[in-house]
């Protein structure tokens, strides 16, 4: 057992605490990692007020993480002492049913006990006062040290600044790669992207390299249209500035409609929106928020039969042990700004800050430094 830092959530609703647990030595096919810096992604937030479906206290949050391994169990091969990782909370175990399929990147190895908070063997390694505390989507980022299967870690290289590509565990790679991934995005398309956090911001980055030839930023903060432009948004909607439905005043702005749509706050009715915006006979929605239980979409079907199509999306399409290095790679060149999106860093202790920065619609990202 080592003693971690830890940010726990105790109760849905509350704010995390900040006290020390115990973590056990990883198992067969385990690794232990030092988290060095995790981002704070809106998911968490949903988890943590008791919407999701999944959500299971205590536990330890974050899933945006970069981190060094620090030990290594019996049976993991690729993986060594000091290998720098991204933790990923969509696994890529190369052999199951998903992972061979070709179409898909929802790897299903851990997929399954990962939901219900724990290893693979069905026990966590967290505890706190002797009790179990339990993992969250596979990572739990917001711990000094936290243990993951070897298939859920993305070896990337030793020069990367871990305090920033860690934002490419989850926000920016999902933006992106649901631009040029899942809805492939070509040349020339018209893209709305509704919801200007760190994932509409990066699909704003994904349209941008697929040289879409208008990208119309929707929020209903204005004051996160700056960064929108910077990034290559040619056009921007407050829909608090207009008495009809926004799917209407896009239509109206686009001759008929957008190509590509995203989605990117978990509003089952910005949902509809977004769908109903596409151009009739192609345009193409894809859903990238997450929304609460009970939640459902609705549409006339007539949309769907006049040729639009609705998707959705996770972590961007990626395969993160094969993709997430070539990510990386293109932070380091500055093809992705990540320092865009970092609005605020701070230390654990403070980590509450940046949940309510986020409710505030203050930050992009808030970095905790470990
Ligand atoms: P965020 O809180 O940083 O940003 C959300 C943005 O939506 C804010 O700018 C807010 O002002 C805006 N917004 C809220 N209501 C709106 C409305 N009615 N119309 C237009 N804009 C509105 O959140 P984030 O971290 O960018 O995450 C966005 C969503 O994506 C969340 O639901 C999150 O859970 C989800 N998510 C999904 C995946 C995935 O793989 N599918 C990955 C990461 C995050
Ligand atoms: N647990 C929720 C669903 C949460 C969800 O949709 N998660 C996204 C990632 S959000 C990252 O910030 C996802 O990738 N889901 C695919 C998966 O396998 O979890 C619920 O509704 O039960
Ligand atoms: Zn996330």
């Amino acid at each position: 057992m080592i003693k971690s830092r830890a940010a726990v959530a105790f109760e849905a609703g509350k704010p995390l605490e900040i006290v020390e647990v115990d973590v056990a030595p990883p198992q067969r096919g385990e690794v232990l990692v030092r988290i060095v810096a995790s981002g704070v992604c809106h998911t968490d937030a949903f988890t943590l007020s008791g919407e999701d479906p999944e959500g299971i206290f205590p536990a330890i949050l974050g899933h945006e993480g970069g981190g060094i391994v620090e030990a290594v169990g019996e049976g993991v091969t690729e993986l060594a002492v000091g290998d720098h990782v991204i933790p990923l909370y969509t696994a890529e175990c190369r052999v199951c049913k998903f992972c061979t399929s070709g179409k898909t990147n929802l790897c299903q190895s851990v997929r399954a006990t990962q939901g219900k908070g724990v290893m693979p063997d069905g026990t966590s390694r967290f505890s706190y006062q002797g009790k179990p505390i339990y993992h969250y989507m596979g990572c739990s980022t917001f711990s000094e040290y936290t243990v993951l299967p070897e298939v859920s870690l993305a070896k990337i290289p030793k020069d990367a600044p871990l305090e920033k590509v860690c934002l490419l565990g989850c926000g920016v790679t999902t933006g992106i790669g649901a631009v040029l991934n899942t809805a492939k995005v070509e040349e020339g398309a018209t893209v709305a992207i509704f919801g200007l956090g760190g994932i509409g911001l990066a699909a704003i980055i994904g349209a941008t390299m697929a040289k879409a030839s208008r990208i119309i930023a929707i929020d209903i903060n204005p004051d996160k249209f700056a960064i929108a432009k910077e990034l290559g948004a040619t056009e921007f909607v407050n829909p608090k500035e207009h008495d009809k439905p926004i799917q209407e005043v896009i239509v109206e702005m686009t001759d008929g409609g957008v190509d590509y749509s995203f989605e990117c706050v978990g509003n089952v009715q910005l949902m509809r929106a977004a769908l109903e915006c596409c151009h009739k006979g192609w345009g193409e929605s894809t859903i990238i928020g997450v929304a609460g239980a009970g939640q459902e979409i609705s549409t006339r079907p007539f949309q769907l039969v006049t040729g639009r199509v609705w998707r959705g999306s996770a972590f961007g399409g990626v395969k993160g042990r094969t993709e997430l290095p070539g990510y990386v790679e293109k932070a380091q060149t500055g093809e992705i700004p990540l320092d865009t999106f970092i609005t605020h860093t701070m230390g654990l202790e403070d980590i509450n800050k940046a949940f309510e920065l986020m409710h505030e619609g203050k930050s992009i990202r808030s970095v905790v430094h470990f």
